[in-house]
């Protein structure tokens, strides 16, 4: 038996009820186990509630800032940079035009630096990465060929590729969201694993439990109130001859 989990959650994008479910899922699934909870950015945009997600996440870490840890990720940052006095007006329209535009109403204002102070300055401070004994949790990935400590911030809030098909070790388990998986299901493989399972695009809030003894997920949980196991495919490279 594990004697603690931790729960990794891939991109909310203003999705408070499937939040809120996951939450209530993974807190009857955990039971007596010691918990906590690491998101893996991506609160804002898109979605209808990035207000209430925001608050929901404040009010929760305030309470048990070790157990609750928040990631930032790209819309994170780039909601930051429009609420910056050193916008420029390329800044602006790049955060407004991928789905900021819902953020500002789900917070009935005109101007992104209208938003809360204390919004700002919480989204502000959230760090890059997390690193466990096994794994790193990042919000878009890592560099492949580049040591860990020497991922830059750009990778680490926006990399697809050649990180998403790359099959190289990068020195730990890498568990991120940023690319929503075209089966609205995690994808897991050897080095690592995508939790973003497209909840502003109609998917599922999903959520991997790990443990200590372990690097690979023990399990999952989304927010329809599925819990279900996927291992990793063999690490070998995807070549279309391999399925003929
Ligand atoms: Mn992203």
């Amino acid at each position: 038996m594990n004697e603690r989990m931790t729960f990794a959650i891939g991109d909310i994008h203003g999705c408070f009820e499937k939040l809120r479910s996951l939450l209530d899922v993974c807190r009857s699934s955990a039971r007596d186990i010691a918990h906590d909870f690491l998101f893996l950015g991506d609160y804002v945009d898109r979605g209808p509630a990035s207000d209430q997600v925001i608050c929901y996440l404040m009010r929760e870490q305030a309470s048990a800032p070790s157990r609750f840890r928040c990631l930032m990720g790209n819309h994170d940052h780039m909601l930051c940079r429009a609420a910056d006095p050193s916008r420029t007006d390329a800044e602006l329209i790049q955060w407004w035009a991928n789905g900021g535009e819902e953020t500002l109403d789900a917070y009935g204002v005109d101007d992104p630096s209208d938003l809360p102070a204390e919004h700002l300055t919480w989204m502000r401070a959230l760090p890059l990465q997390v690193r466990d004994k096994h794994r790193l949790f990042v919000h878009a990935g890592v560099r492949p060929g580049l040591p860990l400590e020497d991922q830059s911030q750009d990778d680490m809030l926006w990399i697809r590729e050649p990180f998403l098909s790359s099959r190289l070790w990068h020195g730990a388990l890498v568990v991120h969201g940023h690319t929503p998986t075209a089966t609205r299901s995690p994808e897991v493989q050897a080095n690592h694993v995508n939790l973003d399972t497209g909840a502003c695009f109609g998917g599922p809030l999903t959520a991997a439990a790990f443990g200590p003894m372990q690097s690979a997920p023990l399990f999952f949980l989304n927010s329809d109130g599925l819990k279900f196991e996927l291992k990793s495919r063999p690490a070998t490279r995807r070549t279309p001859k391999s399925f003929s």
